[in-house]
């Protein structure tokens, strides 16, 4: 008998070919409420059924146990009952993700096969990137991305709320940064930005998902906005070669001091680095931003200050992370920040290179590790979503090796990116979507779906070689099987050729 198509792949499952579990309207669900109510959710978005506590002998049993390993989950099934124990809330929560996936059209109904799954993640640290500054994303639209990767167990939203093009949360100790710099987009769209009330039911929103928010404040370069608030922080745009080429392929204007950028170039801007006034800034910024953040990260960003020297770079982060970690919070910074001696040492590095490094960026990653410190890996040639999934796509960019099949963003193991580099190192995996050419939830759909679901089984799932599932024959199966309960979801996935995709 197959096995049913999970994704990401579960740890363990035993199917005993024994008669299911018939999902009809007189099927009780019994146990946590938060978690019934999630179920409830999905069942009646995937069969129509709507069901609650209330119904005949049949039961699904929803119910946490401690002992087990955080976020995992047992669930078994057969004709008479469905139980799900979680280790914990979370982990009741992803075995709802799960068994919202086992329901399948049978002869005579909906049925969910009988199985005993057991099954927790592999990296504690399972993220997606939303860029909300290259275009500004309305909460709705957030929330309805956090629903999205929570069904794939994914348990980090990490936002990118500031860089050239503008600067999306609102802050009461700078205020100007929202006044000044948040009204447009790239391309000259609109802007926006997030009041402290919006971001803080963003959080609420992200932690009933059982995820939580990374914000990132990007610095020392991506800060051309905060000139616009703030002209007295930043030095004059470099304008380097790749700029000008940058702006002879993509059109749109060379940066201009004082004047709101709708390009797509990058690392021209810097804070001054010699100068006390930036870091009480950032002590503004961070301390502020930590006050409204329960998760225990906070970003600052540090990719491609191209408009830093190196030296001045080495200073500035080392001294970022020490505010961030003063605060009482873990820094997490771009893999270039690894460079610099200074850093403190809980610092976090997240490696944006390829699945196989250049450039020396390798190094910078596992400079994180010498210091005690572990990674996030978002290798951009295989899990950035913004690259294009296909050449005729008008979606997407293709500088890290684009076009990204969904085989490409698959094929890759995480242990193997970073020689010397083991699980113990890796705090996890992070899928980013930058957003130049993405303004709307379709938009988002069209570029993460189904890609992201290669992510998630990069983070969630056994190591490639460690289960017969962790196949690119198999993940392709297995995504397939999800495009019934994607639709229903109101996913507008991207039906990628490489993916059998089953109807109903
Ligand atoms: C690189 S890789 C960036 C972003 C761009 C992205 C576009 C990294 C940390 N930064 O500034 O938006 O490429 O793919």
């Amino acid at each position: 008998m197959p096995l049913p198509a999970l994704v990401p792949a579960v740890a363990s499952i035993d199917a005993s070919g024994d008669a299911p579990f018939h999902l009809t309207s007189d099927v009780r669900i019994e146990g946590e409420t938060d978690a019934a109510a999630a179920l409830s959710a999905i069942l009646e978005a995937r069969t129509g059924l709507a069901l609650g506590a209330d119904g005949g002998p049949a039961t699904v049993t929803l119910q946490v146990e401690p002992g087990g390993a955080a976020e995992s989950y047992r669930l078994t099934t057969d004709a008479d009952s469905v139980v799900v124990i979680g280790a914990d809330a979370a982990g009741l929560f992803y075995g709802v993700q799960t068994l919202g996936q086992l329901v399948a059209r049978g002869d005579d109904g909906w049925v969910v096969p009988a199985v005993t799954i057991e099954d927790s993640p592999r990296f504690a640290y399972r993220g997606v990137m939303l860029d909300v500054a290259r275009h500004f994303h309305p909460v709705k639209t957030v929330e309805a991305y956090i629903d999205r990767a929570a069904t794939l167990k994914f348990n980090a939203l990490h936002l990118h709320l500031t860089d050239d093009q503008g600067w999306r949360l609102h802050l009461d100790s700078r205020p100007e940064l929202t006044a000044a710099a948040s009204a447009t987009s790239v391309g000259g769209d609109p802007g926006g930005f997030y009041s402290k009330a919006d971001y803080r039911e963003i959080v609420a929103y992200a932690a009933s998902r059982h995820m939580i928010v990374v914000p990132e404040i990007d610095m020392p370069g991506h800060t051309h906005a905060v000139g616009l608030a703030y002209p007295a922080l930043v030095e004059e745009p470099v304008l380097s070669e790749h700029i000008h080429e940058t702006v002879r392929v993509y059109g749109g204007d060379l940066p201009v001091t004082g004047v709101a950028y709708d390009g797509i170039a990058v690392g021209f801007s810097s804070l001054r680095i010699h100068d006390e006034a930036t870091y009480e800034f950032v002590a503004d910024v961070f301390g502020e931003l930590a006050g409204m953040t329960p998760g225990p990260y906070l970003h600052l960003g540090g990719d491609e200050a191209l408009g830093t020297a190196p030296e001045d770079f080495a200073q500035f982060v080392a001294r970022a992370s020490d505010i961030i970690a003063d605060l009482g919070k873990t820094p997490v910074a771009w893999h270039e920040a690894g460079a610099a001696a200074g850093l403190a040492d809980t610092t976090i590095g997240q490696y944006w290179g390829f699945v196989t490094p250049t450039d020396g960026m390798d190094d910078r990653a596992r400079a994180f590790v010498r210091n005690g410190a572990q990674l996030i890996l978002s290798p951009a040639d295989a899990i950035y979503l913004d690259m294009k999934h296909s050449a005729d796509s008008p979606l997407g960019l293709v500088w890290a090796n684009g076009p990204t099949s969904v085989a490409r963003a698959y094929s890759w193991e995480p242990s193997d990116v970073i020689a010397g580099i083991d699980d113990t190192d890796i705090l996890g995996v992070e899928a980013p979507l930058w957003t130049e050419t993405i303004r709307a939830l379709d938009d988002i759909d069209e570029m993460t779906f189904p890609r992201i679901a290669a992510a998630a089984e990069a983070g969630w799932s056994p190591a490639t070689g460690a289960s017969d599932l962790r196949t690119w024959a198999s993940f392709r199966e297995r995504v397939g099987a999800q495009g019934p309960l994607w639709a229903s979801l109101g996913i507008r996935f991207h039906a990628s050729d490489e993916i059998p995709w089953v109807a109903e």
